[in-house]
């Protein structure tokens, strides 16, 4: 692209903005939420809307006001654009399957155009047009905005505590004591060997972690490091010990961590993170039932992280042009269809309560948000037997029908005794042809509805 075109593109992004034409929303969740799912459901519900039934709560399309929706490249031409014809590809083949877990950045633009509502807009305007930007990215990365905020000390405490945790404890155990003997022997002489050594051993504790399903993982470029893999800006680790940090090696820990935090994480925060203006939440409410206690108590601890290192306020026209800031926020329940519907408002209870902290942030600051739950791809047929009971249908791994009892879902943060019985829920696989298309999904109309309807009127 010539210069000249770039500034045209960008300058108009500018004006769309200024005139709050653009929205960029922030798909947030830890690997495996449902991002990819999420966000190939809504396009695929944006681009098929005017012909379908299934999507009762998006009011642009029940008012007949939409136009229509078109796919665009990103403004920013040096990212991939979202691969959606791929995962509706995997979806619907021969074999169908879900799109792989993310390994790098992708965005995509939707083109929303609408006749207006009401207003002078509807009176002067035939159409108008919504600009709708996606990101996805791969979630162990998400994990890295947080570190942002702290410095390496802080950073460092904070992992000592995760590491009392009894599973963590056991996964570190011997790296911490490798870490114990070089602390006790560290001298002036090569500490970037030891250091390089540490930071290989604490990337394989990493890598346990996320085998046994913990959440809370980082930096996230160490579990998932793209172009950065063998880089020196991956030797570094937490300080883990009570001990303090040996003076040979506090000056290059800290540094090499600073430089993680200068040229990796702000990278990725200003050029993908920072123009977001609205935010969807996805939190696997339903996995971290199944992983149990732990896995469930790093899911709460991960969300309330992230959330910190999002901008939140009201975007005024300044603000919009200059630096946009979340002005909405969607918390969201994925995978809905793994449960029977009378089960959904629990769901979204749950979400609720694992939010609280969150959700008085954001009604402290003013910022609208709402609960949900839902599908961005729905998986299961529902069916009420004749004696009464619930089942949920659908296809496993082997492509075989199945047909499971509705498991339950708790109506509040799980007790002890709750965690012993444990949660088992059905993991489906998508069982589609090209026929179903637009594919079936719970409540992403009201999703729709609830991020792009004020803007649509
Ligand atoms: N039943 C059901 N399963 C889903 C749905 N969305 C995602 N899944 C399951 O969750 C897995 C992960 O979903 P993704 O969309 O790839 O998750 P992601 O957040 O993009 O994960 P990363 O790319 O690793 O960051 C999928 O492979 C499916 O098994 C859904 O709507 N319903
Ligand atoms: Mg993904």
């Amino acid at each position: 692209m010539s210069r000249f075109q770039k500034l045209q593109h960008q300058t108009r992004d500018v004006i769309h903005r200024g005139f709050d034409r653009h929205i960029r929303l922030a798909v947030t969740g830890l690997s495996g939420a449902g991002k990819t799912a999420l966000i190939t459901g809504l396009l695929e519900q944006l681009l098929y809307a005017n012909e379908t039934q299934q999507l009762p709560y998006f009011k642009v399309k029940q008012q007949q006001r939409l136009n229509g929706c078109r796919l665009h490249t990103s403004s920013n031409w040096q990212v991939s654009r979202f691969d959606y014809e791929g995962a509706i590809d995997c979806l619907t083949t021969d074999v169908p399957r879900w799109p792989q877990s993310t390994r790098d950045v992708s965005e995509i633009r939707v083109e929303i155009k609408y006749k207006p509502h009401r207003g002078l807009a509807g009176r002067v305007l035939d159409t108008r047009r919504l600009t709708l930007d996606l990101i996805d990215y791969p979630g162990e990365w998400l994990l890295d905005l947080p570190l942002l905020k702290l410095s390496y000390d802080e950073w460092s405490q904070q992992q000592q505590r995760l590491l009392k945790a009894e599973l963590r404890h056991k996964l570190a155990e011997s790296w911490l004591i490798k870490v114990q003997t070089a602390a006790n022997a560290a001298s002036e002489d090569k500490p970037e060997q030891q250091i390089r050594e540490l930071a290989s051993g604490y990337r394989s504790f990493l890598r346990q972690c996320r085998e046994q399903k913990l959440l809370l993982l980082q930096p996230g470029r160490m579990v998932l490091p793209g172009e950065l893999e063998g880089a020196p800006a991956l030797e570094f680790f937490p300080w883990p010990l009570s001990q303090p940090i040996p003076d040979a090696w506090a000056k290059r820990l800290r540094e090499k961590y600073r430089y993680y935090q200068q040229h990796v994480v702000t990278p990725f925060y200003q050029k993908y993170f920072k123009h977001f203006n609205r935010q969807v939440v996805l939190v696997d409410v339903l996995q971290a039932l199944q992983n149990g206690e732990h896995h469930f108590a790093e899911l709460q601890l991960a969300i309330n992280e992230l959330m910190k290192s999002f901008s939140y306020g009201s975007n005024s026209l300044l603000k919009r042009l200059m630096s946009p800031v979340i002005d909405k926020v969607a918390l969201v329940a994925t995978k809905a269809d793994s449960i029977a519907p009378q089960d959904h408002q629990k769901l979204t209870d749950l979400l609720r309560v694992m939010t609280q902290k969150q959700r008085q942030e954001l009604q402290f600051d003013q910022i609208p948000h709402q609960v949900f739950s839902v599908a961005g791809i729905a998986t299961s047929q529902i069916k009420k037997l004749s004696n009464g009971t619930t089942v949920l249908d659908g296809i496993n791994e082997s492509r075989e029908f199945v047909r499971v009892g509705a498991p339950e879902v708790p109506k509040a943060i799980p007790t002890a005794a709750d965690w012993q019985q444990g949660y088992i829920y059905p993991q489906f696989y998508p069982g589609f042809t090209a026929q179903n298309s637009p594919l079936p999904h719970i409540r992403l109309d009201q999703l729709l509805e609830y991020v792009l309807g004020d803007k649509l009127k």
